[in-house]
């Protein structure tokens, strides 16, 4: 009698032992499994996201006529359906309307033009591909670098801008320049809207 009870208990103990470190085992890596199976999936699937509608980060500079000084925000550009939406985020803009322009070179530096050294000169006219050589805004047929105007209110908030007709193929190896006043889309050759206050090369 003793001895069955004894096997008993020891089958008993033996079936415990056997019943519990299996489902253990097989709960873990099965939900060990989950999230190791999961999260590499999720990240890619965002990423091919993100490259699909990667944004083009322009980093834009305070300009004078002494030097490309500090950072002053960034404009961000993507591609849509409407064509390419620029997103400015520029700090010390001055409330109003200021003109905006995709310019010919690739650099924002001061030149020396008529005998005295003018702000992000070296960036050059407006980006005009099709050899238009007319500042008529950007509904106009003039250059394609005329850009709508950004519209900064009192709190310093800039709208979004878009333009139809270009893509970020048009933003390769230029500059983005940002005037002190309204743009009249109509004065050559930058719509009498002033020195150049913020610029920021493309690439
Ligand atoms: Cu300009």
């Amino acid at each position: 009698m003793k001895l069955r009870i004894f096997s008993l208990s020891v089958i008993a103990t033996g079936l415990l032992v056997a019943c519990s470190p299996d489902p253990g085992p097989t709960n873990r890596p099965a939900n060990e499994a989950t999230p190791v199976a999961e999260q590499p999936r999720t990240p890619a699937a965002e990423s091919d996201a993100n490259t699909d509608a990667e944004p083009l980060i322009v980093y834009m500079n305070r300009v004078t006529p002494d030097e490309v000084g500090a950072g002053a925000g960034t404009i961000s550009v993507r591609q849509s359906a409407e064509g390419l939406v620029f997103t400015p985020n520029l700090m010390g803009l001055t409330a109003g309307k200021h003109g905006f322009h995709i310019h010919q070179n690739p650099s924002c530096e001061p030149e020396m033009q008529d005998g005295k050294k003018v702000a992000a000169a070296a960036a050059g006219g407006h980006y005009d591909p099709t050899n238009a050589g007319k500042h008529t805004g950007p509904e106009g047929d003039g250059h394609k670098g005329d850009l709508p105007m950004i519209e900064v209110n009192s709190a310093g908030v800039q709208q979004q801008v878009t333009i139809n007709g270009l893509t970020l193929d048009d933003l390769q190896n230029r500059s983005l320049v940002v005037h002190e006043r309204r743009d009249d889309y109509a004065t050559d050759p930058a719509g009498d809207s002033g020195a150049r206050i913020a610029c920021g090369v493309t690439k």
